[in-house]
């Protein structure tokens, strides 16, 4: 038991900034933060893998209650934390809209995310350049934001009318095309992704994820020097 009500494990990558962003919102400052270090294979350490033994970052736990609660997986973290709070997914009295968001949240961690770290992979880590695999990957991923610009045609938000978990789980990863990496031209290819990405940002919480993001971009390209 620590002297906060959470602690989170975090990297400065997509699936933590989805956490902070949560945190944000729900206005949750007793928390502690403890960077694992993935690139330097801190994930693989005993006292980590007991928390999670997939190795891999975030990690939340609960030490409101007793024992703590310790949550792997960034979309449980999200629904965690919602029912929690009763804030950002609807509750079971509303199935309809519970499930929509809990759909897209999915389609966000099943989908998305995967086929993001798979592009990043091939068109900018590997050293070695594979153009079947880059062609693949990034047809696959501009389908994806095709599907998402689609179901925000005649929509604010991914599920409907309301900010929800999806959103912030959506944004993790979307924020990577502002930085121009993605998909060339993406603002006219996905209008309507462009105007969610607008209107999210209008919010503090997502603000802040960007500054952690450009920070972690810029030490990335100085590493790189
Ligand atoms: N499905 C997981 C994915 C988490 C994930 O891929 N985390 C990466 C950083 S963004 C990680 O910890 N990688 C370390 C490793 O694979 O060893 C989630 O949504 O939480």
């Amino acid at each position: 038991m620590t002297d906060k009500d959470y602690d989170f494990y975090g990297y400065h990558t997509s699936n933590s900034w989805k956490v902070d962003i949560m945190l944000k919102e729900l206005s949750i400052e007793s928390f502690n933060y403890t960077e694992v270090d993935i690139a330097a294979g801190e994930q693989f350490k005993p006292d980590f893998l007991k928390m999670n033994p997939n190795n891999k970052i975030p990690v939340l736990v609960d030490n409101t209650i007793s024992p703590p609660l310790v949550l792997f997986e960034s979309a449980t973290i999200l629904e965690y934390l919602a029912d929690k709070y009763k804030k950002l997914l609807p509750g079971l009295d509303r199935p309809r809209e519970r499930y929509e968001v809990l759909k897209w949240l999915t389609f966000t961690v099943a989908s998305q995310g995967p086929n993001m770290g798979q592009l990043l992979f091939w068109k900018i880590h590997n050293q070695e350049k594979v153009p079947a695999a880059i062609e693949k990957s990034q047809k696959e991923i501009e389908r994806i934001y095709s599907v998402l610009d689609g179901v925000l045609k005649d929509r604010s938000y991914i599920a409907g009318s309301e900010l929800s978990i999806c959103d912030i789980s959506c944004y993790g990863w979307g924020m990577y095309l502002k930085f121009g990496i993605v998909v060339d031209g993406w603002e006219v290819k996905y209008p309507n992704f462009k105007r969610w990405v607008d209107l999210v940002e209008t919010r503090a919480s997502f603000q802040h994820a960007v500054k952690l993001a450009d920070e972690a971009i810029r030490n990335w390209q100085a590493s790189k020097k």
